[in-house]
């Protein structure tokens, strides 16, 4: 993944780490948004909110109503208050992206980092890095699920034994295929929740809709085993039955004696069944 970059577009705020504390925060400086970023918010908003509402599960949808930012970028103050009553978390803002382990560290403690500043003209379709857009309409929705608040930390606390264990793909294609990628059912249908395919509005209606690309139903060591992209639409997503599996399947599953097996192996290429595998259909959309 990108290491932390800075200045790399003429925004003000932009990958500006100069000003950041030890933990990486920095103030989010809200006063400094132009009205024209806030007319861009609006616009990404409208687009991907009419997409949530067909594409997205309950959870997400529920979250964002109760997150009330279609107007402009959000206050994270705002949110910390809807937040710190419904699961505890707080929004801690960031110049961009941040170290494993300060990542790591911040989750564990339920701080999610936000990064403040937002997308340019030209980028409101792709973005490689995460923008306020990204991080705060794709993953601040998800934090008032009581599931994925409980898995985040159990992310964050992770961390660190990975990186010590050498390990850290492995843990990191966990975050990858769900809080970022991750599918669920919900009735006969197939929903979105991860923030790398909701904050995207080609994606979402790839995952969702194409009758080609593989899901595979969620299983952690499956999906710590397998490879990604960051350039393209993925060629795997995974399924959760539903949102609670995250937490019943990790829980009693001991990380190291699999990243002992796992860690030195080449990763299963995307896209790609094993014998016996069962996949999802499209019947399911
Ligand atoms: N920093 N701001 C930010 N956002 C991320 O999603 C992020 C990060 N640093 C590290 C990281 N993600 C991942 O590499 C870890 O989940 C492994
Ligand atoms: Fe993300």
């Amino acid at each position: 993944m990108k290491k932390p970059a800075t200045q790399t577009s003429n925004s003000d705020l932009r990958g500006d780490y100069e000003g950041a504390a030890a933990d990486y925060t920095v103030p989010q400086d809200w006063e400094a948004y132009t009205p024209a970023m806030h007319e861009r918010w609006r616009r990404l908003y409208a687009r991907q909110s009419a997409l949530v509402e067909t594409h997205a599960c309950a959870s997400f949808r529920e979250g964002l109503a109760r997150l009330d930012c279609s107007e402009g970028i959000p206050k994270f103050a705002d949110a910390n208050a809807v937040l710190s009553a419904a699961t505890g978390w707080r929004l801690v803002a960031v110049p961009g992206f941040i170290p494993d382990a300060v990542f790591f560290d911040h989750l564990s403690r339920r701080q999610f980092p936000v990064t403040r500043w937002l997308r340019e003209e030209h980028e409101l379709d792709y973005l490689v890095e995460p923008d306020v857009f990204h991080d705060f309409f794709g993953h601040v929705p998800m934090l008032l699920d009581p599931a994925i608040a409980d898995f985040l930390e159990l992310y964050g606390k992770a961390g660190a034994r990975a990186i010590a264990m050498d390990a850290l793909d492995m843990l990191a294609r966990l975050y990858w295929y769900t809080i970022e990628f991750g599918l669920v059912r919900e009735g006969e249908g197939l929903k979105v929740f991860g923030a790398g395919i909701i904050s995207s509005a080609a994606e979402t209606r790839f995952a969702i809709e194409d009758r080609q690309v593989l899901r595979l139903p969620f299983e952690p060591v499956r999906v710590m085993r397998t490879a990604y992209r960051i350039d393209a639409f993925q060629q795997t997503y995974f399924v959760l039955e539903s949102l609670p599996q995250l937490i019943g399947d990790l829980v009693g599953l001991d990380f190291g004696p699999l990243y002992e097996i796992w860690r030195d192996a080449a990763p299963l290429p995307a896209g790609e069944v094993l014998a016996g595998e069962q996949t999802f259909h499209t019947s399911f959309f």
